[in-house]
């Protein structure tokens, strides 16, 4: 019986050894515990942050012995370090020591990727001072926007008892040189700032602290009122800026690193200075006078936009350069990458440049809300240099928005860069094996916004699965193309915001929500009719364009000058309008969709043929999750086309693919996802 019992017992753990690549290791797949020993690690003295630095290179690094030093001559290089290395010694040495273990982490990503480690001279500083993580997690453990499971924060459980995963958490982060994190959600309940909970963050804290990790926290506008009890939450109420200073003494007093706040103020339905006929700078001057005497920072968002005014895509425009230069010097305005929100191409945001006299920052989203939440394989890396990358012209040519968000251009006391969070309680993190490569990507441009995305793809491949070129290259080959596929079968040609109501998720352009917001509406985003197709948003139309620097404004203006990825953005498109390779918009918007489908099912070949190169668990979610993409790229493209046939009255191209689904039941389609707009 016995016996017996060990049998099952072994026939059921077995497979789980072998096979035991769930993904939770993410890129950290250094070789486990036969690093040198502590004679071959040279440092001096002894903090949380350098023993980490110490064990790693103990329990994973194999080469020559290391010197960690931290010297005030590298001081300038902020978070940075330096790497000098010869045959029988590296030197890393850092201005404080988070640059120390930063440096480790650069050496053992060195020799993970196989990188050559005998003549070593870098020097490494950070593009962004505050590279930060957004989490839109909910006190109830819900994420907004989520897709790799709940919440990893236990606040049921916190302070009390800790999840190994808070450290690991951490540590991942802390290799790719992310420094901050915002805990909960922007849209975010006053109880956030109560007494207990404020505990419960002091733990988090303390666990992040020895890997260069702040915490900071979105907050409601409204506490004073909601928590504290006061009469209303005016910024000028001399009662409400005590409640704010009093809060982050005793904020302060718990955490004394604590970075600050994220405000999502006045917008879809959130509190605001505006409920008291005050401006953004108000409430958020109030906030950073109040943070102010600890270093603390005020993050304003400036996604804001409501129903009756002009078009959506102007709004935080309109409503920031009026108060440029009105913002204390410890307040950033968080500018997402788009002007409408986080859709698969968008045109930068016109803000960025136009605020002279305050600090800008970025704000990207890793989570896939618009790009087929944890299903689809899309890497983000290109999306996001080319927000980086995309030239304002706000101080003449090569004004781009890495350089007017890193100081470039901006001289500020604090530079920073931020992302909403893929993360969740799954056990890989992400929902998707190659979603973990999009926390990767933006932790790495947050260090360096020069690197490239090819760069960040191999060295993502390599440390996360392998560097067999038969895998490396068809893999990487798809990871750089897929962003641009998820758009050709999404929304190409500068069409946004057609995605089903609610949950985001699939196709809806016939979405027309009478009676709700028609911001929230697909219709409202295509404009689709007889004539054509797309926004008009030139000087004719709603002249978004206007708010664009020279020669952008005409660029974007003239149709015959706009980018064509975006023409449908800026243009209402006659659909027998001349395309540059000479078809009519109608058959290139056919053609785009279906050469987007086409991508996928050629993702589906590569990956079919990757199966002797890495894990089985692996290999077969990433198989199972790209039926479900190709499936979905088929229900996109059927409903884009179909719906658009309506209106444009023309043939599909007859080689192309025919729709295997009819209209009336692609509407049908309900997803019981919940979520409001
Ligand atoms: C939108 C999301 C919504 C967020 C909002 C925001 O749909 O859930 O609250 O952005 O960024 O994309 O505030």
């Amino acid at each position: 019986m016995r016996y017996l019992r060990f049998n099952i017992l072994f026939l059921l753990i077995f497979p789980l050894l072998v096979f035991a690549e769930d993904g939770s290791q993410l890129w950290l797949r250094f070789p486990a515990k036969n690093g040198i020993s502590a004679d071959k690690i040279i440092s001096k003295g002894s903090s949380p942050t350098l023993n980490i630095a110490r064990k790693e290179l103990g329990s994973h690094w194999q080469g020559q012995t290391v010197e960690l030093r931290t010297e005030n001559k590298e001081k300038n290089l902020k978070d940075g370090y330096r790497i000098v290395s010869t045959s029988e010694k590296i030197v890393i040495s850092a201005g404080k020591e988070i640059g120390l273990l930063y440096g480790v982490y650069h050496i053992l990503r060195l020799q993970q990727t196989k990188a050559n480690l005998s003549h070593l001279n870098t020097i490494e500083k950070p593009s962004y001072d505050v590279r930060i993580l957004n989490h839109w997690d909910n006190l109830d453990g819900s994420i907004e926007r989520g897709y790799a499971g709940r919440s990893l924060w236990k606040w049921e459980d916190l302070p009390g008892k800790i999840s190994p995963r808070y450290e690991e958490y951490a540590r991942a982060n802390a290799s790719i040189g992310i420094n901050s994190v915002v805990l909960n959600n922007v849209n975010a309940s006053p109880n956030m700032l109560r007494e207990d909970y404020l505990k419960k963050v002091k733990v988090l804290a303390d666990i992040f602290r020895p890997y260069g990790i702040k915490v900071y926290l979105s907050v409601n506008f409204s506490s004073p009122k909601v928590l504290g009890g006061l009469q209303n939450s005016d910024p000028l109420n001399k009662d409400v800026q005590k409640w704010w200073k009093d809060k982050a003494a005793e904020i302060y007093r718990l955490i004394p690193d604590f970075g600050g706040f994220l405000v999502k103020a006045n917008s879809e339905g959130q509190p605001g200075p505006q409920d008291y006929g005050r401006t953004h700078a108000d409430g958020a001057n109030m906030m950073a006078d109040a943070l102010k005497p600890y270093s603390g920072i005020v993050m304003w968002r400036a996604f804001v936009y409501s129903p009756s005014k002009d078009d959506r895509a102007k709004q935080a425009y309109m409503e920031f350069v009026p108060l440029d230069g009105k913002f204390r010097d410890n307040v950033i305005i968080q500018i997402k990458n788009g002007p409408v929100d986080f859709q698969p191409r968008e045109a930068f945001n016109p803000l960025f440049g136009a605020l002279r006299k305050t600090s800008e920052m970025v704000e990207f989203q890793i989570t896939q809300e618009y790009l087929g939440f944890s299903n689809h394989l899309v890497f983000l890396a290109p999306l996001f240099k080319e927000t980086l990358d995309s030239d304002t012209y706000s101080d003449g040519q090569g004004s781009t928005i890495a350089k007017i968000t890193d100081g470039t251009l901006r001289p500020a006391k604090l530079t920073a860069i931020s992302a909403v969070a893929n993360i969740g309680e799954d056990t890989n993190w992400t929902g998707h094996h190659f979603a973990q490569a999009n926390w990767y990507a933006f932790g790495r441009l947050a260090w360096n916004h020069q690197l490239n995305s090819e760069q960040i793809a191999e060295e993502w491949i390599k440390m996360t699965f392998t560097d067999d070129q038969n895998f490396l290259n068809p893999v990487k080959e798809i990871m750089l193309s897929s962003r641009e596929t998820a758009v050709d079968y999404m929304m190409p040609l500068g069409l946004h915001h057609i995605f089903a109501g609610g949950h985001h998720y699939g196709p809806e352009p016939w979405g027309d929500y009478k009676g709700g917001r028609p911001d929230w509406s697909p219709v409202y985003y295509h404009q689709a009719d007889a004539q054509g197709v797309g926004f008009n948003r030139t000087k004719t139309g709603s002249n978004a364009v206007s708010q664009y620097f020279p020669p952008l404004n005409e660029r974007y203006g003239n149709i015959s000058t706009c980018p064509e990825n975006l023409i449908l953005w800026f243009h209402h498109v006659p659909w027998d309008y001349t395309m540059k390779d000479g078809k009519s918009l109608w058959d290139e918007l056919c053609y785009t969709y279906d050469s987007g489908v086409k991508k996928v099912r050629d993702y589906q070949k590569t990956w079919d043929r990757m199966e002797p190169y890495i894990d089985k668990q692996r290999f077969t979610d990433v198989q199972s999750k790209l039926k479900i993409q190709s499936k979905d790229a088929v229900w996109w493209k059927d409903a884009c086309l179909l719906y658009f046939q309506t209106f444009s009255k023309k043939p599909i191209p007859y080689d192309i693919e025919r729709p295997v689904h009819q209209l009336e039941d692609l509407k049908k389609i309900k997803l019981n996802m919940g979520h409001h707009n």
